[in-house]
């Protein structure tokens, strides 16, 4: 008799339970954060105490921009100790910087190569200048440029582990779910942190966040249009803009409406592909049937081991009404709860389909 009173919840109890507490906090959230915000259409209103990012290109020298934004640096404190990888605009490498009555740090430089027009410094540059306005423990923090001597530089700190999605995919299933909602989570804090401040990403995905020794990810690759010339995924569309489909919401990709209501949707592709070791999203699908699937209706399934909770999310950041996805400012909040309850993570979908199965084997 000490059980009376006590009743099992079964799996799709708790995971419905769960699907209903997840949708009903993000509508409630989203009722409140409607109310208190001003929203982004007719220009961005910063929140107290945050200052509103500037577009270099407003400047009508963008030289100034980068005088504004950015530290110079005198190239005799840059050690180049290797090449790491390549830019668009020329190479990039490892080394140190030091500091007077500092501890040197470890760098990498991104080199702006020899015979460059005025154009590409201007682009080059172009992202130093929105970094040198962030200051956020998700955002990859800019040390300074070198601009009064050649080669051209950006130093940026150091990611020992590189870009997150290849990082995922040579460590694949290495990471407890916990390990991976940190992941996720900081990229999220990162985000908000640019929604904030007025800035819309416009190519974020596993590709454009690196990953330090600590697993801390940051949020990379800044640079308005510039961003999308240098993507390898950004394709052409019918209507000659040049956008990453795969991670891209649609009124982006239909009308170039980029918001950070199109950043949320990326996120939840960034969560795929991060929940999913760095496996391509949509695999080999075409863009043309991507566009389509998604106007049809369809959505990523979640990949294995995925719990229904960070499924669940991906799905709100991928509904077609802009207005409906979460804010960042309630994805962090949303994840912060699970990793305080890592019970909530849990059911996971295949279990939960692997349960309905069984299900309707029984009732038929
Ligand atoms: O995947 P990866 O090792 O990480 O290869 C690319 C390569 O340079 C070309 O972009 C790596 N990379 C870029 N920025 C950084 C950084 N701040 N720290 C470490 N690696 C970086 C990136």
């Amino acid at each position: 008799m000490t059980h009376a009173g006590h009743f099992v919840l079964s799996p799709i109890l708790i995971s419905d339970l769960l699907m209903a507490l997840c949708q009903w906090y993000f509508k409630a959230k989203m009722t409140s954060e409607d109310k208190r915000r001003t929203d982004y259409q007719n220009g961005h209103v910063p929140f107290p105490g945050i200052k509103a990012y500037v577009d270099p290109d407003t400047y009508e020298d963008p030289t100034q921009a980068v005088h504004e934004f950015t530290k110079e640096i005198d190239p005799s404190r840059i050690r180049i100790e290797r090449v790491i990888g390549a830019g668009e605009f020329g190479e990039v490498c490892s080394g140190r910087l030091r500091t007077p009555g500092k501890k040197e740090i470890a760098v990498a430089i991104k080199t702006l190569k020899g015979g460059y027009v005025e154009r590409q410094r201007r682009d080059f540059l172009r992202e130093a200048s929105i970094m040198g306005q962030f200051d956020h423990p998700n955002i990859i923090r800019l040390e300074g440029v070198v601009t009064k001597s050649r080669p051209v530089m950006i130093v940026v700190e150091y990611m020992e582990n590189g870009s997150l999605d290849s990082f995922l995919r040579q460590h694949d299933g290495h990471f407890t779910v916990i390990q991976l909602v940190g992941m996720l989570r900081g990229i999220a804090a990162g985000m908000k942190y640019l929604s904030d401040m007025g800035y819309v990403h416009r190519d974020l995905a596993a590709r454009n966040i690196l990953v330090n020794s600590n697993l801390v990810c940051k949020v990379s690759d800044f640079g308005l249009s510039r961003v999308l010339e240098d993507d390898p995924e950004a394709a052409y569309t019918t209507t000659g803009g040049k956008i990453p489909i795969r991670w891209t919401a649609p009124e982006a990709i239909a009308y170039r409406k980029f918001s950070s209501a199109s950043d949320a949707w990326s996120y939840g592709i960034v969560m795929w592909e991060v929940m999913s070791y760095g496996e391509r999203p949509y695999w080999e699908m075409s863009n043309q049937d991507v566009i389509l699937s998604i106007e049809e209706g369809y959505r990523l399934p979640a990949p294995m081991g995925c719990p229904v909770a960070l499924h669940q999310l991906m799905l709100h950041c991928w509904q077609k009404e802009r207005n409906h996805r979460p804010k960042f400012v309630d994805i962090v909040s949303f994840l912060d709860k699970l990793i305080r309850n890592p019970s909530s993570l849990l059911p996971l979908v295949e279990d939960l389909q692997r349960y309905r199965t069984a299900d309707v084997l029984v009732k038929h």
